[in-house]
């Protein structure tokens, strides 16, 4: 693994605080929500958050995305795990636990924090997402698994990545 990957690892907490990211697929389109507030405001990212005490990752990812788009997730499927660490901000440190869904009940709709759009899987707006996105969303939608982390830095860059591809047996 790359040395400043370790050395932000070595200083995080271990276990990282968790976050679920979910992408809905429907044909050959993906659905993107942007991000009204908070942390990635004004980029595209699929739906989710932190998870909260006492909650499983799953649970977190279906409540989430009820919350920001209105829909009721019928079935996950995990398909990464990224594991982000920001050199000069710990607090923004975190394992981000990545879901592919292809049934759920309800149509996507805007809210407070998201606004959905659909996009085709050729069109993904790399350039207004966070960085990392584009070195393991390509293969996630090609059904490769991926582990990987990430080092950005306080300007919200990405500096170093390690990405792996997970072989499932
Ligand atoms: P709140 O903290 O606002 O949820 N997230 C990231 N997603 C991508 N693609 N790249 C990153 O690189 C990310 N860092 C966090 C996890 C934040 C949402 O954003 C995701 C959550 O779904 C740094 O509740």
């Amino acid at each position: 693994m790359k040395s400043e990957i370790l050395e932000a690892k070595g200083k995080a907490l271990n276990p990282l605080r968790q976050a679920t990211l979910v992408f809905l697929v429907k044909e050959n389109q993906i659905l993107l929500a942007m991000k009204r507030r908070g942390f990635g405001v004004n980029l595209w990212n699929g739906v989710g958050g932190k998870i909260t005490d006492g909650e499983s990752v799953e649970n977190a990812a279906k409540r989430e995305a009820n919350e920001e788009i209105g829909i009721n997730l019928l079935s996950i499927n995990k398909v990464a795990t990224l594991n982000f660490y920001f050199s000069d901000k710990p607090d923004w440190n975190q394992q981000v636990v990545v879901y592919l869904s292809d049934s759920w009940n309800g149509t996507p709709k805007e809210s407070e924090e998201m606004s959905p759009k659909w996009f085709d899987i050729n069109e993904i707006p790399y350039d207004k997402m966070w960085d990392d996105d584009i070195h393991w969303l390509p293969d996630v939608l090609k059904g490769i698994n991926i582990e990987a982390d990430f080092l950005f830095n306080e300007e919200q860059k990405m500096i170093e990545k390690d990405v792996r591809k997970i072989t499932l047996r």
